[in-house]
């Protein structure tokens, strides 16, 4: 089944430049910006520019060049933000909700970074 990306989400409309957000860093295929409802004192939200749903479609459909750029940018926001364990930082976690079980409320891939606090175990 193909991928239906809806240009309306609220995602879309940061990316257009619709609608404000706090950028923590863009590169040429990715943005990161400060979730607006911060589950931890750190909790940014990295997205593609490219109109992906979720990781799978991510994976699927975009470029080397793109992959490598996100990834590139998940790893240089932990940095950013102090949280890297390898360098003193005190750890993160990455999640990626994605379709109904995975409760996505925006239906543009994105991949959560929290840190800033022990911030418990996985909630199953
Ligand atoms: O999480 C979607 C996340 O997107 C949720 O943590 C709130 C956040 N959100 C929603 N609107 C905005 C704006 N306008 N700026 C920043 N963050 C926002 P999900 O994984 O889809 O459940």
């Amino acid at each position: 089944m193909a991928y239906a990306y809806d240009d309306q989400n609220i995602f879309a409309k940061i990316l257009r430049g619709e609608i404000p957000n706090d950028t923590v860093l863009e590169t040429e295929h990715t943005l990161a910006f400060r979730d607006i409802a911060p589950k931890a004192p750190d909790h940014v939200l990295v997205i593609p520019k490219g109109t992906y749903v979720t990781l799978d479609h991510f994976c699927a459909e975009a470029s080397d060049a793109e992959i490598v750029d996100f990834n590139r940018a998940v790893a240089q926001v932990c940095k950013m933000i102090g949280a890297e364990p390898g360098h003193g930082g005190e750890g993160f976690r990455a999640i990626s909700n994605a379709g109904e079980n995975g409760v996505q409320e925006v239906p543009h891939f994105h991949m959560h970074i929290l840190a800033g606090r022990p911030l418990g175990p996985m909630l199953l």
